[in-house]
Order: structure tokens, then C-alpha cells, then sequence
């Protein structure tokens, strides 16, 4: 922890259970919330969704993001997309569906989900600092092809709270290739967010059941309240 005022470790009312983070093993994973996703000409618009869906998720994940600045919570960024020259894209899924525009085509955004276009950006508000890492990757998980196993072991990490979009794709397809990997995986509710409503309600449901089989879910409302206890909380905890 870079700031000494507040508390080493916290505990996150989650479901299926409550569970205690040491903050300098945690880092807050956001999940793809680039402009190909989240705005309209983007990738997911092309697949034919509605991407106001997914606006909801951005406050939360802007309050605890900003939490994790200010504690010196490592913050790790991702962004799904493709070189240029598409040679890290399996034909299989370039090919699939019928999209208005395939992956690699010229939209209002620049090329679809390919690095480097404006499309492929992350959202302004939760815009990156310098400091902060960005992780591409080519696929649904974030470890996929990636750096990111890498990047959390020389960081010490053992936990991730994770969030961004979507719910039930990149987002579980990251909480599974972690929890499988040995991360205690928190994931932020109402910092997810599905095109299908139902997904999210499913795909979290997915994650904490049979005892929390992926991880652990709990609101941007729990995990600030675990990163600044107020004093309720700490009396509390000391009664215990
Ligand atoms: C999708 C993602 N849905 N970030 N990507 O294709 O969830």
C-alpha cells in the first residue's frame, strides 16, 4: 500500500461469503471497457447489441477505481483486439456470425477491434494513467496469450477484483483462467455489465455458486467500504 493511513487488509461482504483481502497482494482488474464495446459503431454494435446496456457499469467501476489510485492498489487495464495485420486472429473468429462490420473493417471508430484505432481505446472516464499497466490480448481471457500471469507474480499478487465487460464473456472467461490458476477472484457486481441482462444475472450467479466455485461477488459499495472502513465497520471487526 502506497498510503500508510489507511488499513493493510479488508473485509469484503460478499457472496457466497465474506473474505479478507491484504491490499498489497490485490490488484483491481478492468475488463475490457474500450470504445469498441461500450460506444455505438463499435465491435459490439456490429454484432447487432445494444451497448447502452453496458453504460451502468462505469460509475462503479469509476469509484473503486478510484479508491485503488488513491490506497496504491495495483490497477491492471485489458483491451481485447488484434494487430493490424490480423495475424493474431483465428480465422474462427473472424469468420463467425454476420456482423455489419467483420473485425479488421473500417468503422466510424477506425478498424474494428484492432490496436492502435480509436475504437480500441479505453472509455475516457476510465482512462488509464501512465503508471498503470494495459494488458492486449487477443482473446476472451486475459491471460490468454498474454503477460498477465506474469505481470501479477512479479507484482506479488494473489487476489483480483475484477470488473468491466461483458459479464459473462471476457469477464468469467478471465475469473476462470484465474481461479484455475489460484487467484481469489472477487468479482464487482454492478461493475459488470451483458447486452443481455440475464447473462450478467447468470454469469455472476455462476461465479459464486456451489460455494463460490469461481470466486466471490460483491458491489462497489462492499469493496469500498472494505478499502475505507468506516468506523462501524471497524468496531465491528474489533468486537469479533
Ligand atoms: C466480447 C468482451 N463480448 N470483452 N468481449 O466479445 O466481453
Amino acid at each position: 500500500m502506497a498510503n500508510p493511513k489507511y488499513t493493510s487488509s479488508g473485509t469484503i461482504v460478499a457472496e457466497p461469503e465474506p473474505i479478507t483481502l491484504d491490499w498489497s497482494k490485490t490488484a483491481l482488474v478492468i475488463i475490457d471497457m474500450q470504445r469498441d464495446f461500450m460506444e455505438p459503431g463499435g465491435f459490439g454494435e456490429t454484432l447487432g447489441n445494444d451497448v447502452s446496456q453496458l453504460a451502468r457499469a462505469v460509475k462503479p467501476i469509476g469509484a473503486v477505481l478510484a479508491a485503488c489510485r488513491d490506497t496504491g492498489i495495483l490497477v491492471i487495464h485489458t483491451r481485447e483486439g488484434h494487430l493490424p495485420d490480423l495475424s493474431d486472429a483465428p480465422p474462427a473468429k473472424l469468420e463467425r456470425g454476420k456482423p455489419s462490420l467483420r473485425i479488421g473493417d473500417p468503422g466510424p471508430m477506425g478498424r474494428i477491434l484492432i490496436r492502435g484505432e480509436d475504437g480500441h481505446d479505453i472509455i475516457s472516464e476510465l482512462y488509464p494513467l501512465d503508471s498503470e499497466i494495459v494488458i492486449d490480448k487477443p482473446g476472451k481471457g486475459a491471460f490468454y496469450a498474454t503477460e498477465l500471469g506474469d505481470v501479477l507474480q512479479n507484482h506479488g499478487i494473489e487476489n483480483l477484483v475484477v470488473c468491466g465487460v461483458t459479464t459473462e464473456v471476457c469477464v468469467n472467461t478471465t475469473v476462470r483462467e484465474a481461479n484455475d490458476r489460484g487467484y481469489r477472484c472477487v468479482v464487482m457486481s454492478d461493475g459488470c455489465a451483458s447486452y443481455f441482462p440475464e447473462f450478467h444475472e447468470m454469469g455472476l450467479k455462476m461465479i459464486k455458486a456451489q460455494g463460490g466455485i469461481f470466486g466471490w461477488v460483491a458491489d462497489s459499495a462492499a469493496i469500498l467500504e472494505a478499502i475505507y472502513p468506516t468506523s462501524k465497520t471497524l468496531a465491528a471487526g474489533a468486537s469479533r
